[in-house]
């Protein structure tokens, strides 16, 4: 599946710079034009406008839905993320507003050609180029809300992730200020921004860490209300697209201190629906902020702080154990006192058992 690269996406411009740009590169262009013949001479300028004019509009637009990916292309988590950052629809809509304007200004510029080799004096011809160009702006300028369109939903898609779905992934999800990006900070590259309020994040990051040559992605997500699905708005609909989509393991904070300002039979109930959410792959429950605990529940079976550092590389180890991704001969040995989720690895089992299994129906 390809990963989409969004940074190279090239720049969108407004309506109306495309326009100048084109018909500024037409000038150049009828400058060159030599011919002592008076008639002949403005003639060819004429055409040479059009035809540049609307090669420069056709040949950017033509380029813009070239180097955006194709939905039909993406894997599912990404048209997930996508439909969640800017919409499929606009997306689809928007670049096939596009596509369809660049075959317009063609089809104007061979028309407006034609149209002036009829054309037998030189007024007729300064005209037919007028109303050429005059058509040419017109579709550019119907199709502005589309290409406005494209130019902020760029914005949103640079900033996106490219997750490999080659190397091993660890999406890490749960209310808002449990603590999540905290966590991402202490055990991977990632240096995301983490703040005492709910939603710092709004958007999905991506840290690294290396163990054993293989490259551990960790998925910090938006925080998620306890709330039905129709109500969330498009910053938790990002975290919801990447725990139902990737993830070799889903990590779930839970923040027993409630200091984050979620209720922990909110947090409990949101739990339950994730569960609910992502069945096929393994669910780790871990309890953060163990340092702001008084007692501790007596179902948490993983406790963490990223303020003393208690459980943290404990937990890493966890997580590349239960993934299995260089221990696929026996995936399922876990250090002592690590406890998997009971329901998480049934019925379907460990990325490997799943791979196995697959491979044995096939
Ligand atoms: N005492 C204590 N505070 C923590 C711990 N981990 C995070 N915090 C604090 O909790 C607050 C929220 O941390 P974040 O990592 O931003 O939480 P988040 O879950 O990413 O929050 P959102 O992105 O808003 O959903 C910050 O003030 C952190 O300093 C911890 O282990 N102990
Ligand atoms: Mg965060």
């Amino acid at each position: 599946m390809a990963i989409p690269q969004w940074r190279s996406i090239p720049t969108v411009l407004y309506p109306q710079e495309i326009l100048d740009k084109a018909f500024r590169k037409a000038s150049k262009q009828s400058d060159l034009v030599e011919d002592p013949d008076k008639y002949h001479r403005v003639r060819k300028q004429m055409v040479r406008m059009i035809q540049s004019a609307s090669d420069t509009i056709d040949s950017t637009l033509r380029n813009w839905v070239d180097k955006w990916p194709s939905l039909n292309a993406l894997s599912e988590f990404d048209r997930a993320l996508i439909d969640a950052a800017v919409g499929n629809d606009d997306y689809r809509k928007s670049l096939g507003a596009i596509q369809w304007a660049a075959e317009r200004v063609r089809k104007i510029s061979g028309e407006s050609e034609s149209k002036i080799l009829r054309l037998r004096n030189i007024e007729s011809f300064h005209e037919a180029r007028r109303h050429a160009y005059g058509r040419i702006s017109s579709i550019v300028h119907q199709i502005s809300p589309q290409i406005l369109w494209l130019g902020e939903a760029r914005e949103i898609l640079r900033k996106l992730p490219s997750v490999d779905s080659d190397e091993p992934v660890i999406v890490v999800a749960g209310s808002p200020n449990v603590g999540k990006s905290a966590l991402i900070g202490a055990l991977s590259s990632g240096e995301p921004e983490v703040a005492a309020y709910p939603f710092t994040t709004k958007q999905l990051h991506l840290g690294h860490f290396l163990h054993r040559r293989r490259s551990y992605q960790m998925v910090d997500t938006p925080g998620l209300l306890d709330r039905p699905m129709e109500e969330r708005n498009l910053i938790e609909m990002q975290a919801i697209a990447a725990l139902e989509n990737i993830g070799d393991i889903l990590v779930v904070l839970i923040d027993a201190s409630e200091s984050g300002g979620s209720q922990l039979d909110e947090q409990y109930n949101l739990l339950d629906e994730i569960r609910s959410l992502v069945t096929e792959r393994p669910i780790l429950v871990v309890y953060s902020k163990s340092d702001l605990l008084k007692e501790i529940p007596e179902d948490a079976q993983h406790l963490i702080s990223t303020i003393n550092g208690e459980g943290i590389e404990e937990l890493r180890d966890i997580i590349i154990q239960i993934i299995g991704a260089d221990r696929i001969n026996n995936p399922l040995i876990l250090p002592e006192n690590w406890h998997i989720e009971e329901n998480s690895l049934e019925p379907l089992g460990t990325k490997y058992e799943i791979e196995k299994r697959r491979e044995m129906d096939n």
